[in-house]
């Protein structure tokens, strides 16, 4: 049967993380907080509302329902500026490769992101109509580990969660694919991710013969 094949964003298909993090440190300093490379690797997956708790609770700050709303949106005004910088060369390697190699083996291709920003960031790499499906955070009530987006993705396809395969760089994502019952391939840290059924540093060490015993299985 043909599977699904559903991408995380970013992390897996271009890495946006160096510029949440420029957003996200400007923003944080600017309320007089601290923000470090190791902060924004646990902001990985993580949506933008809760994105902004984490960072208000390490600076131990406590702010009104309305300038938690005017910071979200200057975070994602700075955020869109480095976006709007974007073009193919931030494909992460061999990613087209692979979704070139899934697409001539007619399978289905979905994006399973938590950003809002998705579609945006597909059109400006222009990749975006590589995709049959896309779910992101604009889709989800329930963010990652919660299976919502991957499920959604699986509806809309018609196939059924066991034939679906996940690529996620996020532990979160990694659960929620598993939490789903389907296939989870981690991209990155074998330690990190050991909860994925199959770990790999990038997609340059994904074989043909590894994407066909998926897709045969
Ligand atoms: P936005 P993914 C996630 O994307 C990012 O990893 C995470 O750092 C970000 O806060 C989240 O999207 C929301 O993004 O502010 O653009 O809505 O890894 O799920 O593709
Ligand atoms: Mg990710």
């Amino acid at each position: 049967t043909k599977k699904a094949f559903i991408f995380d964003l970013d992390g897996v298909i271009v890495d946006t993380a160096k510029y949440h993090f420029l957003a996200w440190k400007k923003l944080a300093n600017s309320i007089g907080v601290d923000f470090t490379h190791t902060q924004n690797e646990q902001l990985k997956g993580v949506s933008r509302v809760k994105s902004l708790e984490k960072i208000l609770a390490w600076g131990d700050k406590s702010i009104s329902d309305a300038e938690f709303t005017r910071l979200m949106a200057l975070k994602n005004d700075d955020y869109l500026t480095y976006i709007d910088t974007m073009d193919v060369q931030e494909i992460l390697p061999d990613v087209t490769k692979t979704l070139d190699f899934l697409s001539n083996a007619k399978q289905h291709i979905a994006l399973g992101s938590a950003s809002k920003n998705a579609r945006m960031i597909l059109e400006k790499v222009h990749i975006l109509e590589k995709f049959h499906v896309i779910v992101d955070g604009n889709d989800v009530t329930k963010a990652k580990p919660d299976p919502e987006v991957f499920l959604i993705a699986a509806q809309q396809l018609h196939v059924a969660p066991k034939d679906c395969i996940v690529f996620e760089d996020a532990v979160a994502g990694i659960q929620a694919a598993n939490a789903a019952g389907m296939t989870s391939i981690g991209i990155g840290d074998k330690n990190t991710l050991n909860e994925a059924d199959f770990v790999f540093t990038d997609f340059t060490e994904i074989s043909a013969e590894f994407l066909n015993g998926l897709i045969n299985r």
